[in-house]
């Protein structure tokens, strides 16, 4: 039997479901629950393909249990997708409440095995709709229970790890460098006014006119979406979509480092090795954007404070170094090298897998 290549795919479990009213595929992956329940956001989005959706939701998956491992947080890793037939925008409340519901029967089949939260057009009010139907759902609004947006704690840790990886590059603060924010959404623009306080001068990206003009008024400089690969600057900020760096883009690349909020940077397997050789540094995002999970998993399982999650997303900073170290030591490169201190905590976990 030839297996098609997505299923190929070395995670726990897949669920699908195919919605014939609204022609939604609903997809469920748990990468890993070795470390705890496994938990990763619902991505809405339209894709070319069953497959590619199949493919997207695996490798997502698969960074959220890296994301907890290196993390230290007692979470495996999963992620959901929903193939929507037509773009977020043009799809009715109804409608879209039918979608969140039905997604929210195949969470709650899996019986907290799968905590689901916010990812890309899904939001807080988005987990009071799924929390009608299931428990097992993290960023609820505060008027539910629930520990609402974690973009503000997600940009934290995201300059956390701009201003340490600055450091490990001899380029001191941020007061000065240049740097360049690709996507001003709700992360990439907390990542733009954290960096901006901080003295560095910054160019940005985005698509949209009205983000644009936001940034225009704040005095940043504007970078046509076309030019962001190719204009210099010191510190490179990905934080719109994933698979903004291939290996054709990582040998151009005129940055000193990359630093940014997005999940799954790197479109393939030479990227990282590619900038290591180059002398670029390369922050991995799943050590980067942890801060969501520490907002998340922090405040609504682990009962932290506002201070304690502010305290271990600034521990961002030091993971990054204990990363560049590791990295530097072996002569590999920074992905790697995280991935390595990802994998002996995952080692040296429990035998036993364990429950929330
Ligand atoms: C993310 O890191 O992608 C967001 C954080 C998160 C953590 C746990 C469940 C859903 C989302």
């Amino acid at each position: 039997m030839r297996l098609d290549k997505t299923l190929c795919w070395d995670g726990e479990l897949t669920v699908t479901r195919h919605d014939r009213e609204t022609g939604v595929s609903f997809i469920i992956r748990l990468d890993s629950t070795r470390l705890g329940p496994a938990a990763g956001g619902t991505r809405a989005a339209q894709y070319a393909s069953f497959g590619e959706a199949l493919d997207d939701a695996g490798r997502l998956a698969g960074a959220m249990t890296v994301k907890m491992a290196v993390s230290n947080l007692p979470m495996g890793g999963g992620k959901s997708v929903i193939a929507l037939p037509a773009p977020r925008n043009e799809i009715d409340q109804d409608t879209w409440e039918r979608i969140l519901t039905l997604h929210a029967e195949n969470i709650d089949k899996l019986a907290g095995n799968y905590w689901t939260g916010p990812d890309v057009n899904t939001n807080s009010s988005d987990m009071d709709i799924i929390n009608d139907t299931t428990e097992f759902v993290f960023g609820r609004s505060a008027a539910r229970g629930g520990a609402g947006s974690s973009a503000f704690n997600t940009s934290l840790g995201v300059f956390e790890a701009m201003k340490a990886t600055a450091v490990h590059r001899g380029l001191g603060t941020l007061d000065g460098l240049t740097v360049l924010v690709q996507g001003l959404g709700a992360v990439g623009s907390g990542v733009a006014d954290l960096a901006s306080q901080a003295g560095a001068r910054l160019l940005v990206a985005d698509t949209d006119s009205e983000r644009l003009a936001w940034a225009r008024q704040l005095g940043h400089a504007i970078v046509g979406i076309d030019d962001v690969l190719t204009t210099p600057c010191d510190i490179f900020a990905p934080c719109a979509m994933g698979g903004v760096l291939d290996s054709a883009v990582a040998c151009e690349l005129p940055a000193s480092a990359v630093v940014g909020a997005a999940n799954n940077v790197l479109a393939d397997d030479a990227a990282a090795e590619i900038l290591h050789k180059r002398d670029v540094t390369y922050a991995p995002d799943f050590v980067t954007n942890a801060g969501g999970a520490f907002h998340l998993v922090g405040r609504e399982v682990l009962g932290w404070s506002e201070e304690t999650v502010g305290a271990r997303t600034r521990g961002i900073g030091d993971t990054l170094a204990e990363v560049y170290s590791l990295a530097e030591s072996g002569d590999i490169d920074t992905d790697r090298a995280a991935r390595i201190l990802a994998r002996r905590r995952i080692e040296t976990a429990d035998s036993a897998p364990r429950r929330a």
